[in-house]
């Protein structure tokens, strides 16, 4: 069966990738707002080991928004954070904008997503997470609060070629980006595909209302 693993798939050279790309979306409830691709990838400047995928307007601690990898196999200490070794982690913009992690359906079939959400930054307050589909429909929508508070998220999902399946981190009911830092945790963002299992399997979730998305967002 075909897999998907965001951290052993994640690319230091393009965007996108593979069926990943890395990018954002504007501040405010825009979960479902329109999806901006990063455009460089820049090492940490202190040479840690971790780098990070920006928007053209953002570098290194400037705003914060960007999806991030640990290029070491061991851990890496930076500031409050604690990276585990060849993991990807997301972080949002000071300003609100969503950082998103962007899987593009290769092709009509049936995905197992399988995501798992963690707080890596000791001082981590709340953080917004979500998993939107076909820039639309909302499968899942968590909070993560306090350092290490963990979540997980498990479903399939009948998808046609080229729809897009978003993992989003956002500022969340804080309204402050301050130690968002979120790990998706290794290889437990995938989607793996089925190709003899093609019953109706679009049920896997309940849609959420308006006013939950708000929750999560007060900007
Ligand atoms: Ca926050």
């Amino acid at each position: 069966m075909p897999k998907w693993s965001l951290s052993s798939d994640f690319s230091l050279k393009h965007n996108p990738s593979s069926a990943w790309s890395y990018g954002s979306k504007p501040a405010g409830y825009h979960v479902t707002g329109v999806f901006s691709s990063f455009t460089h990838l820049d090492p940490e400047p202190n040479g840690n080991g971790i780098v990070g995928w920006f928007g053209i307007d953002n570098a290194w601690y400037i705003h914060g928004l960007g999806v991030y990898y640990n290029t070491k196999p061991t851990t890496v200490i930076t500031g409050s954070v604690i990276f585990p070794g060849n993991s990807v982690a997301m972080h949002p913009s000071d300003d609100g904008r969503f950082s998103v992690v962007r899987f593009t359906a290769p092709k009509d079939e049936n995905y197992v997503l399988d995501a798992t959400f963690a707080h890596i930054d000791t001082c981590a307050l709340h953080t917004g997470v979500y998993i939107i589909y076909n820039n639309l429909v909302t499968l899942w929508e968590i909070d993560l609060a306090g350092p290490e508070d963990s979540k997980s998220f498990k479903t399939t999902i009948s998808v046609k070629a080229i729809e897009p399946i978003d993992f989003i981190v956002g500022v969340g009911l804080d309204n402050n980006y301050v130690c968002d830092t979120t790990l998706a945790r290794r290889y437990s963002v995938s989607i793996t595909r089925y190709r003899e299992n093609r019953q109706n399997v679009n049920v896997g979730y309940q849609k959420q209302n308006n006013n939950n998305h708000r929750a999560y967002n007060k900007i």
